[in-house]
């Protein structure tokens, strides 16, 4: 029996819906299609000498690989002329993408990671693009305007991420469940492998670098040594999984259970900061692990509570199953620590 297809997903999630234009199936169309292309080079990279850097830093001060700036290009290439969006935004560009006047524009705005752990492109290990959706709250073909793209995760009316490993998945949501795709490269197209995703109530695995405990404050140390310890619902060690690749880390913990951390660290002592971005990493991975039954948070809050302060924002992430998150976040009640903000 043929299975379904994402097309044949998102036309039933259009149909659901009267006031639909057909405007956002159509910016996951050309999304897909970026993610095609990006699979293929990631596919071929150690053929087709693609491999390394370009000799350039981007606005994270990280050396861009070759396959983040084609990542990059090809999202925007196929995007900027979709006609659904009034702007974006990627990991790797300093300021908002405007839409040039010669395409339409349309009433959604979009985040994205073009290619998340590209610094373990050269020894292939699995790479992922992230991204995010918000609807614009004003319609009309105004360039967007001053804060008007900067809203709280919980306003996302989608997320999800494609994730270049042993096969590529595409992994979303629209608010009514999370939906796991496979690609079928005879085909060409992304079939459902994993309907109606939910993270377990607890896992078996801890997932953060460790390396860091010197920069961990007293109340991550406590979070962490609980899942190293006996005393969890396991009543022995959970087992420390690490890719350094947040897309694979994730997709691991969504489908497995247990916990992913980057937390606060001090590494620049009295300037505390997460690592990840709040915009195109954390808010749309927390959307996902929400409509999965988990949880996300920085420490403090939800990050789907967080009202954004700027595009390149960083924040901490403590994502995962409901009851392995609920029992880092008593420890970080206990430690009755703000989260100081984050730079
Ligand atoms: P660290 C990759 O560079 C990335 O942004 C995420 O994909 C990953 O979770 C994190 O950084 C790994 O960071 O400090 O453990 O190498």
């Amino acid at each position: 029996m043929l299975q379904v297809t994402v097309t044949e997903h998102l036309l039933l999630h259009q149909s659901k819906s009267e006031a639909a234009t057909g405007q956002f199936t159509r910016l996951l169309y050309d999304l897909i299609l970026a993610a095609k292309h990006i699979w293929r080079n990631v596919n071929s990279a150690g053929l087709a000498n693609i491999l390394g850097g370009t000799g350039t830093v981007n606005i994270q001060g990280e050396r861009v690989q070759k396959l983040d700036e084609f990542a990059n290009n090809t999202i925007i290439h196929c995007m900027e002329r979709s006609g659904t969006l009034y702007g974006m935004a990627s990991e790797e560009n300093a300021e908002v993408i405007t839409i040039p006047n010669k395409f339409p524009k349309g009433d959604y705005f979009l985040y994205f990671d073009p290619l998340d752990g590209s610094s373990n492109i050269d020894a292939n290990i699995n790479v992922g693009t992230i991204f995010s959706i918000y609807r614009r709250v004003k319609s009309g073909n105004r360039e967007p305007e001053g804060e008007e793209f900067l809203s709280e995760g919980s306003r996302q009316v989608a997320a999800g991420y494609f994730l270049y490993g042993p096969s590529c998945m595409m992994v979303y949501s629209t608010g009514d469940g999370v939906h796991g795709f496979t690609l079928d490269p005879s085909v060409g197209e992304f079939l459902l492998s994993h309907p109606n995703i939910q993270i377990p109530e607890h896992g078996s695995y801890y997932s953060v670098n460790e390396a860091n405990w010197l920069y961990w404050d007293e109340a991550t140390r406590e979070a962490v040594s609980y899942f190293k310890g006996a005393d969890n619902p396991r009543g022995k060690p959970y087992s420390l999984r690490y890719v350094g690749s947040l897309v694979a880390d994730f997709h691991r913990t969504l489908l497995y259970g247990g916990v992913f951390m980057y937390p606060l660290d001090y590494k620049i002592k009295d300037k505390p900061r997460g690592k990840l971005r709040l915009m195109y990493e954390a808010s749309p991975l927390s959307f996902l692990v929400e409509q999965a039954g988990g949880r996300s948070i920085d420490g403090r809050q939800r990050i789907l509570d967080i009202t954004p302060e700027h595009l390149h924002q960083r924040v901490p992430l403590i994502i995962g199953s409901p009851s392995d998150v609920d029992a880092v976040d008593a420890i970080y009640q206990r430690h009755c620590r703000a989260v100081p903000a984050i730079a």
